[in-house]
């Protein structure tokens, strides 16, 4: 019974919001028998803290949407193909022929690992996960059980997973793989969501799962070593018992981390909201928001939709303070290079990261029951609940014996909590080299700090109130 409920709830929808919804439920899904036990089904919690504390510690990765769709970059015929870049194939009905003849123009001549890494690690991003394989079943990586990969179907015949895995370790971040395990569009078998539309993709699903991904996930995890793997798109195409064949491959490596998206009831490691920050975080729970930089994951020519840095900034904020981790996509092009406007505002937030860091990694969530915004009376969200409308002034982090306000806006002469159930000692500015105390007066719940009259950054300046505890 539960696992036809799971199913239900697990049934990709063509929506966005049926997605949204899809991942919100699962918080409270059942305990279901699994047929191969998972990492999560077995350790202990001291086991479980000491697997996920690099991941607790990081709060900020890259992902990075790197695949064949960078080719035709949303246009398809001459034509703009509208919505997300990578599922160009998929909205555009490309045949299978015709997508992959994109593979003999994929010579990105310009990729180099370095530089991607470099820009990640001064953005103040401390793990990166990378497409290995999309939607479109185009594989990033040398291959060798499927010959539509970058090494084997492109004039470039290059493994850039094989040069990112290495230079991340060299520079000390984490490496994670995404991985497409239920939909592929070009894998006969492979799923499709909103259903094939080319006999290519005729075939029998278990058969796709046992001669393509499974193989695939085997080589990924023996020749990149990854800490993290990402799942996506799960539907009841995959069944427990199909899953377990992919568990029992993740069980062989006990450090790896993986998020909630397998499917066949595996709750895995992390819960994953998608493009949205969920107003109360998931309490207890390891959680990571993704989201885009414009409006699309993978490259699109025509999309210069930016998030501002102040925007992106807040909401790595807003998210810390909830204490979730923020996973900032970028989309390199078909050259191998990232968008220019991306990686200045990557750029701007690991400057902010360089002074203000120790309000970020490895702090817990707000110990204020502050507002971070409220429920709408009147407006809906997409599920017909009332719509939350987050609110800008500040946020807060924590770590043990001292409490970082996030002031977003400057709140003038004073800052003042009407709420703080800590007991303060001392303040000052973060981004102050002097450390300079400020006037901190406490009564009772009641809490005031005098501030300077102009802040010391732009978007945030970091308030932090030393605690006893
Ligand atoms: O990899 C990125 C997306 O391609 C992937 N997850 C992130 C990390 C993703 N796949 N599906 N979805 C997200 C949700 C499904 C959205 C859909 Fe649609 C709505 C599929 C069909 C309608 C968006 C709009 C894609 C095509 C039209």
């Amino acid at each position: 019974m539960h696992m036809t409920s799971r199913f239900v709830r697990y049934a990709v929808v063509c929506s966005i919001a049926a997605a949204v919804a899809t991942m919100q439920a699962h918080a409270a899904a059942p305990p279901i028998h699994h047929p191969v036990a998972a990492i999560q089904d077995t350790e202990t919690t001291a086991q479980r803290d000491a697997r996920m504390a690099w991941w607790r510690d990081a709060r900020f990765g890259m992902f990075i949407h790197w695949g064949l769709y960078a080719v035709p970059a949303g246009f398809w015929q001459g034509k703009p193909v509208h919505g997300i870049g990578e599922w160009i194939m998929n909205t555009g009905k490309i045949p299978v022929a015709d997508y992959k003849k994109f593979s003999a123009q994929f010579d990105p001549t310009q990729f180099d690992a370095h530089t991607w890494v470099s820009l990640a690690k001064a953005a103040g991003m401390k793990y990166i996960v990378i497409t290995a394989k999309h939607h479109d079943g185009f594989a990033m990586y040398a291959s060798k059980a499927d010959a539509f990969n970058i090494v084997d179907a492109t004039p470039f015949k290059h493994d850039p997973l094989r040069d990112l895995a290495d230079e991340a370790r060299r520079q000390g971040l984490k490496f994670g793989l995404y991985y497409s395990q239920v939909q592929d569009w070009t894998a006969p078998g492979g799923a499709a969501i909103g259903g094939h539309w080319d006999k290519a993709q005729d075939g029998d699903f278990a058969q796709y799962l046992h001669t393509k991904a499974i193989p695939q996930l085997k080589e990924l995890l023996a020749n990149y070593h990854p800490d993290v793997l990402w799942f996506d798109t799960p539907t009841d195409a995959m069944t427990p018992q199909l899953a377990s064949e992919i568990v029992a491959l993740l069980d062989r490596y006990p450090q790896l981390i993986w998020n909630n998206r397998l499917g066949g009831g595996y709750q895995g490691d992390t819960q994953t909201p998608e493009q949205y920050i969920p107003p109360q975080g998931f309490p207890g729970e390891d959680w990571e928001v993704c989201m885009t930089i414009n409006d699309t994951w993978g490259y699109k020519s025509n999309d210069a939709h930016f998030k501002s840095t102040k925007m992106l900034l807040q909401n790595l904020v807003d998210i810390a303070s909830k204490g979730g981790n923020y996973l900032l996509n970028v989309g390199p092009d078909a050259r191998g290079v990232i968008p220019a406007p991306e990686a200045e505002r990557l750029q701007a937030i690991g400057h902010w990261l360089d002074v203000n860091g120790e309000s970020i990694y490895d702090t817990s969530a707000t110990p204020f029951a502050d507002a971070h915004g409220s429920y709408s009376p009147t407006e809906k969200d997409e599920n017909g609940k009332p719509r939350w409308i987050p609110t800008w002034n500040w946020r807060a982090t924590r770590r043990p014996g001292k409490v970082y306000v996030h002031l977003l806006e400057w709140p003038g002469a004073s800052f003042h909590v009407a709420d703080a159930d800590i007991h303060a000692t001392g303040a000052y500015l973060l981004a102050d080299p002097h450390h300079t105390p400020l006037k901190l007066t406490q009564d009772g719940k009641q809490l005031n700090v005098q501030l300077p009259a102009k802040p010391l950054d732009s978007i945030d300046t970091v308030l932090v109130i030393q605690t006893k505890s």
